[in-house]
């Protein structure tokens, strides 16, 4: 292989989902503005997490189920770098990757989407028993936590079949993320945006993360018109958090991040799966220092019983 030259095209990995199409078209048209001169190309691949369709997420438990054919397509030189949804991204990365760049996050909070009959409900007057669709844990233990009279039932596939199942009336309502039906035009579907005392959201909900090879400065340089440093801080903090916890992507594990004053606060929680057991605290400091405010989050978690709790999972999950 020659030496890079100036105009080598930059191949840009994504998955084929719609949501990835449009998040990476994205990626590559405000890369194109930016850079006139160079060409991006996108190379598209299908995940495992894309081909497994009929096992719930938490049973495939496998850390990078949306990432990992992305990774060797970097690794072997096929492609220069990946968008991922940050939150699909695990929070360690093989060896020789990087996150290149976070990109400015959108609303990261959870919303409530309902069915035809319930359009005068939100989440607490729903009727009791009303079937609530969504495959995260996370969503489930705090939803059961605030709303014990409702009912939880796993649910697959892209956006346009979830909500094709929603409304053909296999459940009467489903929580999504609000970034994910606001980029896919979905916005007026959003029938109530689930505050953060109730459902605290997943670590980089509605950030992209931008995964490259490490030490690749020519794609580094060129990432940096993406990156939205205070999306960062939040994340590296959350993700720090989430590493810390040895939580991989389907964990009943939520955040809250934010700015005050000059300070990052940082809300964590873990829940057991019943709802019963809620885990919370938080913790602030100076934004430099994020990723250690995201590391005395988790053990302030730990002293407080959150390590038997996710143990208590990883294996009711492994048991299936
Ligand atoms: C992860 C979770 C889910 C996705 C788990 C969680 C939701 C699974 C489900 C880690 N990835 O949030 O607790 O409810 O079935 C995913 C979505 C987006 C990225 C869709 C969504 C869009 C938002 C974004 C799936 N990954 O959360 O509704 O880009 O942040």
């Amino acid at each position: 292989m020659s030496v890079s030259s100036p105009s080598r095209p930059i191949r840009i990995g994504s998955r084929k989902s719609q949501l990835a199409l449009v998040q990476t078209y994205w990626v590559q048209e405000t890369l194109q503005k930016h850079f006139p001169d160079r060409s991006f190309e996108v190379h598209t691949m299908s995940t495992q997490g894309d081909k497994i369709l009929d096992v719930a997420l938490a049973k495939i438990g496998d850390k990078g189920l949306f990432t990992k054919e992305l990774e060797l397509g970097m690794l072997n030189q096929e492609t220069d770098f990946a968008v991922h949804s940050l939150k699909d991204l695990p929070t360690n990365l093989p060896e020789g990757l990087m996150l290149g760049c976070i990109t400015e996050r959108e609303n990261p909070a959870d919303a409530l989407v309902v069915h035809s009959n319930h359009q005068d409900k939100q989440l607490d007057t729903l009727p009791a028993g009303a079937v609530i669709g969504t495959s995260s844990l996370r969503r489930l233990a705090q939803l059961r936590h605030h709303f014990p009279h409702l009912a939880f039932k796993d649910v697959r596939g892209n956006l346009n079949t979830r909500l094709a199942k929603l409304d053909a009336g296999e459940y009467d309502a489903l929580i999504l993320a609000a970034a994910g039906l606001q980029r896919l035009g979905f916005s007026d579907r959003i029938h109530q945006v689930i505050p953060t005392e109730i459902s605290l959201y997943a670590v980089g909900q509605g950030a992209l993360g931008i995964e490259c090879r490490e030490g690749d400065t020519e794609v580094l340089s060129l990432l940096k018109v993406l990156e939205h440093r205070p999306t960062a801080q939040r994340c590296l903090a959350e993700r720090a958090f989430l590493r810390e916890l040895e939580g991989g992507c389907q964990v009943p594990i939520g955040v809250n991040t934010r700015f005050e004053a000059d300070q990052l606060v940082i809300t964590g929680l873990v829940a057991s799966l019943d709802g019963q057991k809620l885990i919370k605290d938080t913790v602030s400091g100076l934004p430099a220092t994020a990723e250690q405010l995201g590391l005395e989050l988790a053990q302030r978690l730990r002293q407080q019983g959150a390590q038997e709790i996710l143990e208590a999972i990883f294996a009711e999950v492994r048991q299936g």
